[in-house]
This record gives C-alpha cells, structure tokens and sequence, in this order.
C-alpha cells in the first residue's frame, strides 16, 4: 500500500512560533494544499504546536508535525515526521536526538505514524543549518551523494532537499531527482511565485512552501493553483 503522503504535490508549512490571523490560516487551509505541515527549527513548544494543530483541526485538510524537539511533540497528528540531517557534522542531529526519544518515550511511540525524512541542508544562512551544523558547500556530486545515502543506504521513504529561506538551484534539484530509487523527494526553499512553484514542482514529487505564506498571503495561494 502507496504511504498517505506520496500523492502530495504542494504543502504548507506552518511555524507555531509565528503569528497568524484566523482569516489567514482559512484561506492557507481552504486553499487545496495536500497537507500542513508544522514544524519550525527555533521557539516550537508544546503549547504553541498544540494551539496551532487545534487551529488547523477545524479543516479536513491533512495536518502533520515535523519533529525538531521532542519536548514539543503533541498528540493528534496524522503523522510525524522525523528529519535526520544527512549533512550534518553533528552526530547528534542525524540519530542521536533520536536515540534519547526512543530512549525516554520508545514505549509510548506511535510507530506506524512515524516518518523519517533525510535532509539535505543547502543554505548555509539558514536557522536550520546553523542549528544543525550542516556542512552546506557541497559540490552537485556531493549532494547526490547525499541524496542515494538517503535513498538507496538508508532506504529513507523522504528525502528533503532544503534551501529554506532562498530559491534553491533548480539543475540540481534534477539531478538528484533522476538519482532516486525509491524515495520521494521533497523541496522546500524561496518558493514565493507560481513560477517557482511550477520550476520546483516539475522536478520534485512534493513542494514545501513556508516563508511567503507570512509575507504575502496571495503570492502563497498562487504556488498551489500553480501545481494543482
Ligand atoms: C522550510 O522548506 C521549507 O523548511 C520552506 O522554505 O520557508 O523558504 O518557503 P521557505
């Protein structure tokens, strides 16, 4: 059986640490997006994801969290997804804030509703690269190099290739693309336009689009007619 995710082409992603109105979050909603995502790499707490997956609950749209801190994961979810950062330089960042979750709560995980997704962190000016120490000036081998470790090594059902914040090299993006098995492959990073959108979406399974959705709510509902 085909996973819950693998027919999504376009999703939103949601930082409980930031603001958004009611009347926003409908339209975000109500806008024919596959899914919400929730995630954030800094200020994600308990009470902020729970207040947000309420928020989103009221809409059929499928809502799931991208775990970045286990203090903050929140029952109610479709699924969970679980980054593992392929490029990091920090152990800790591909397995070992994993291994401690298991540790602490492995009796209690709902398995079958986890997924882990490999990320390949692209923008070295990003939070989430800083955080995770990734090391970000790789060369187009290195990074397909990445992306088959993901793939084909570690047969991870994702593999995400991020330029959260910026508008990610497209030629790439193929290559690693047309490197795939058997993973689905994610980009997220700058879409702010239906061009963009239709670039990104022509060469990966699913879009990830964040940032604009703060900046200009009708730029972020084009992304999704621009794919859908
Ligand atoms: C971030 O990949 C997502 O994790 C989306 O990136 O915020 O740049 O759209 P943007």
């Amino acid at each position: 059986m085909k996973p819950f995710y693998s027919p999504w082409r376009h999703v939103f992603k949601l930082d409980p640490d930031r603001t958004l109105s009611d009347e926003a979050l409908d339209r975000v909603c109500m806008s024919g997006t596959d899914a919400i995502m929730v995630g954030g790499s800094t200020g994600v707490t308990y009470d902020n994801t729970v207040e947000l997956l309420s928020r989103v609950r009221q809409y059929e749209v499928p809502c799931v969290l991208e775990i970045s801190n286990h203090e903050a994961v929140v029952p109610g979810f479709d699924l969970y997804m679980i980054p593992m950062v392929l490029n990091t330089t920090r152990a800790e960042w591909l397995i070992g804030h994993h291994q401690r979750a298991i540790r602490d709560y492995g009796y209690m995980m709902p398995w079958d509703q986890l997924v882990p997704e490999g990320y390949i962190i692209m923008n070295g000016d990003s939070a989430v690269a800083r955080l995770t120490e990734a090391q970000t000036d790789l060369t187009a081998e290195e990074a397909v190099a990445y992306a088959q470790a993901g793939d084909r090594l570690l047969s991870l059902p994702i593999v995400y290739l991020e330029y959260s914040g910026t508008f990610g090299d497209m030629e790439l993006l193929g290559r690693v693309k047309r490197s795939m098995h058997h993973s689905q492959l994610f980009y997220g990073g700058g879409i702010d336009s239906a061009l963009k959108a239709q670039q990104a979406a022509a060469l990966a399974d699913t879009i990830v689009v964040g940032n604009i959705i703060y900046e200009n709510m009708e730029r972020a509902l084009e992304t999704v007619r621009a794919v859908k």
